[in-house]
């Protein structure tokens, strides 16, 4: 039996976006967040079956449009990645909107203007277009904080580090320059895929953030390594890992939302601040701490993302139970 999927592939700042624009399966559950957990239970074949090898990578990321179940909203989102089904994905919000706006998919009752249902909460989006291209995207992302300071832990090959726990839609180690970690240019992305699997391990050994409002949303998933920027036309530069061996090609936008909720909380960023975030690769997203708010009785900030994304073509796929490797495969 073969199960037939209609791909709009694609990158936002070099990391994957698969748009799957047909072939969704129908969910049950009366909001994003709910048809996550049903598809987490019932469908998680498809996301694996496309994100990983053989019609994936290690870095593959991208989701499913759905009718959205509040009335204000226009769209609702549903993320897969090789790391899970993400209860938010900026890049991969970035990516479905503009493919999904240039494919007409997506009909925003106020040109230029969106309001996204995802797992995590509802983003309100904002695009610029010339001619059928979508040019940007902003999004203000869900409710963003600082919710573990100061975790020590000792990495074989590394020493100790002290590291932080930020959310942005996703739990992030945030693990800044300090003793054996001198920066981004000391390590190839090899080794950081092999020390990041440790500090994830030991962060989940110490600690487990359970946000504070769903708390279907819970633990260190992605591991920041943080540094100063190459350029000074960026504040900083990272490397996110995620999965068991990706390294983001984007800036990240869960990332850099969890990374500014940091930095408001520890009083090195205020509300109105702008932060270039600048990825592995040198691509680009721009953040701005919108507002300061409060999460379940804890202090917290409204972060903006602005990004784009091109595609690259479609992808029809399809995924033959008779495949040995239907359900995909990692090494
Ligand atoms: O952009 O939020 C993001 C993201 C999460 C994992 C990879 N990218």
């Amino acid at each position: 039996m073969r199960h037939l999927f209609f791909c709009i592939d694609g990158h936002t700042a070099g990391n994957p976006v698969r748009l799957v624009a047909g072939g969704a399966p129908l969910l049950h559950g009366a909001n994003m967040a709910e048809r996550r957990q049903d598809f987490m239970a019932r469908f998680d074949w498809i996301r694996t079956g496309l994100c990983f090898e053989p019609r994936g990578h290690d870095m593959m990321s991208g989701g499913f449009l759905y009718p959205p179940s509040e009335p204000d909203s226009d769209i609702g989102i549903l993320f897969i990645e090789t790391s899970g089904c993400l209860p938010m994905c900026g890049h991969g919000t970035i990516g479905m909107v503009t493919f999904g706006l240039e494919n007409g998919l997506i009909s925003p009752r106020e040109p230029g203007r969106l309001r996204i249902e995802t797992p995590a909460g509802i983003l309100d989006a904002e695009y610029t277009t010339e001619g059928n291209r979508v040019r940007s995207v902003r999004f203000r992302n869900v409710a963003s904080y600082l919710a573990e300071q100061d975790v020590e832990i000792d990495v074989p090959g590394l020493g100790p580090l002290t590291v932080d726990v930020a959310y942005g839609g996703n739990f992030y180690a945030i693990v800044e320059p300090q003793g054996n970690y001198t920066g981004l240019d000391a390590f190839s992305a090899a080794d950081l895929i092999a020390l990041s699997r440790v500090v994830r391990e030991r962060m989940r050994e110490a600690v487990e953030p359970i946000h504070p409002v769903d708390p279907r949303i819970r633990g260190v998933s992605h591991v920041m390594w943080t540094d100063r920027p190459s350029n000074a036309d960026a504040d900083g530069r990272n490397a996110v890992f995620y999965g068991d061996n990706a390294i983001d090609r984007s800036p990240c936008g869960t990332g850099t939302s969890a990374r500014m909720a940091q930095l408001v909380a520890r009083g090195r960023l205020a509300v109105g601040d702008r932060f270039v975030h600048a990825s592995y690769i040198g691509s680009r997203f721009t953040g701005r701490v919108e507002e300061a708010t409060e999460l379940g009785g804890k202090f917290a900030i409204i972060p903006s993302i602005e990004g784009s994304a091109i595609a690259t073509g479609f992808n029809t796929i399809w995924i033959d139970r008779e495949d040995a490797f239907w359900k995909g495969f990692s090494v």
